[in-house]
């Protein structure tokens, strides 16, 4: 078997070199599933896995803007569409300085096998660009934006691509993006997820991926007896994520003591409270500032250049990006006690992160499990859209909440050992695939 693997991993090295980060999601998945597939030939004779990894399609653009000092600046553009034998292509968008091909590819990857795992009818896919908003002016954004949709109007549609936010693109850019969309077609259509109350945006939208994850480690406890009330957490990132995993959490009685962003990290000791995190929420969405000037205004600790993973607590949930978890800050997240893990990030834990907390026995949620709240409520989006209706409050988040229950079963299904323990990121890998292999069987050699 591990023959198997390390072959079919050597080959993928070699056609994809430099891409470290696809790389790693590759073997994460082709570990989970090779032994599966062995009992299941029918996968091997159509060669799901070699068609799987290859995306559909990749469109790589150049994004040309002129900056406030009148001078002109180029980015690199992108849209990674990987598979749609279950839906239209569906995943973020990301504006960041580290993006490139790999990247992309890692998270589109990853998406395909979330979005399977929503049940919704969703493919996946994932763009971006190496723009960096961080201290961008507004007119500076909306001109990236612009410039940035010019291109990929032509490849995306409410039945083909529907893309949404994820790291440096929020509210502010899925508008300005969906303004320059409907300008060049002439059609006012659910192409972005993510959008505006006023404009066809879903309630619970902006909250979804954190109440999601958070619902997902709910569930992961109620399998031991126990629950979140009165659990230490530390949570890193300070964005759409991190906030509203915050905001649940105080909401079910825990403790929230950490949260970050690239510089940084504060620590509360007797915890956020919300007050203090809609001043966080301000901060970041609003003046859009550096985490660091938290810690004099709610009289707590910041500390630069570090991670949260090295302060005590219960649970951990990584949600700002990928491999921000190594074998080291694991166990010393084990060592100090620490019970469950919950992704809201992509691929946040290095694989020897991984293997430590699933040595240790850990309650260890993957991304593509517990952060699928996000995508799932994308859909919801998407239907509402379709249907030109508008779903109360508590409606999505029912439809939120039942989804990430079925994710956990799912995930116990195929990912239950012998001994009890929950392998959940072999479950997630299973039950993601199955149905989008089935599909592709199905509609023939595509
Ligand atoms: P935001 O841009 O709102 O926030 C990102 C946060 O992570 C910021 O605090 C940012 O700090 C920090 N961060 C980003 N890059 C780095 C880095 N290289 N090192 C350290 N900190 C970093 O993004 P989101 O909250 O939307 O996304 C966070 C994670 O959740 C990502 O992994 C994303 O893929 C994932 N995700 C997002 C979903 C969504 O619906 N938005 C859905 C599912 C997953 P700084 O401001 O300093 O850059
Ligand atoms: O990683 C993710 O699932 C997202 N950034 C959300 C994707 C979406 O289409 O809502």
């Amino acid at each position: 078997m591990e023959k198997i693997v390390k072959e079919f991993l050597a080959k993928v090295a070699a056609k994809n070199p430099e891409e470290v980060e696809f790389q790693q999601a590759v073997r994460e998945v082709v570990e989970s599933l090779v032994p599966f597939m062995e009992e299941n030939p029918k996968y091997k004779k159509e060669k799901i896995l070699e068609r799987i990894i290859e995306p559909e399609r990749t469109i790589m653009f150049r994004v040309p803007w002129i900056d406030d000092k009148g001078e002109i600046n180029i980015n690199r553009g992108y849209r990674v569409e990987m598979n749609s034998a279950l839906g239209p292509y569906k995943g973020g968008i990301r504006f960041h300085p580290n993006v490139n091909l790999g990247i992309l590819k890692f998270l589109a990857f990853e998406q395909v096998f979330k979005n399977s795992l929503t049940t919704l009818p969703l493919g996946g896919g994932k763009g971006g660009a190496d723009f960096d908003p961080k201290g961008k002016s507004d007119n500076e954004v909306m001109r990236f934006c612009q410039s940035f949709m010019t291109e990929l109007q032509r490849h995306i549609g409410a039945n083909t691509d529907v893309p949404a936010g994820d790291i440096g693109v929020g509210a502010r850019e899925i508008g300005y993006m969906f303004g320059q969309y409907k300008r060049l077609r002439n059609e006012f259509t659910g192409v972005l997820t993510g959008k505006g109350l006023n404009w066809g945006g879903s309630l619970v939208r902006p909250e979804a991926t954190g109440y999601g994850c958070v619902y997902f480690v709910e569930e992961m406890l109620k399998t031991k007896g126990d629950s979140l009330k009165g659990k230490t957490c530390a949570v890193s990132g300070s964005g759409n994520v991190a906030q509203y995993t915050v905001q649940k959490l105080l909401e079910l009685g825990a403790k929230v003591v950490t949260l970050s962003d690239s510089n940084g990290f504060i620590y509360h000791e007797n915890g956020l409270d919300h007050k203090e995190l809609q001043c966080v929420i301000d901060l970041k969405n609003v003046k859009r500032g550096r985490i660091k000037e938290c810690a004099k205004q709610f009289n707590c600790s910041y500390y630069e250049s570090k991670n949260p993973w090295g302060v005590k607590c219960d649970i951990a949930f990584p949600s700002a990006t990928q491999n921000e978890i190594s074998g080291a800050d694991a166990r010393e997240l084990v060592k100090n006690g620490c019970i469950a893990v919950g992704e809201g990030a992509n691929m946040p834990t290095t694989p020897e992160g991984v293997k430590v907390f699933q040595k240790a026995k850990v309650l260890y949620a993957p991304g593509k499990a517990a952060n699928a709240g996000g995508v799932a409520t994308s859909g919801l989006e998407m239907s509402q859209n379709s249907m030109r209706i508008s779903w109360s409050r508590q409606e999505v988040d029912a439809k939120l909440r039942q989804i990430m229950v079925l994710i956990h079963e799912n995930c116990i299904r195929y990912g239950g050992n012998r001994d009890g323990y929950v392998d959940y990121v072999k479950g997630a890998n299973i039950a993601g695939f199955v149905k989008v292999a089935d599909a592709m069987i199905d509609q023939g050699l595509v």
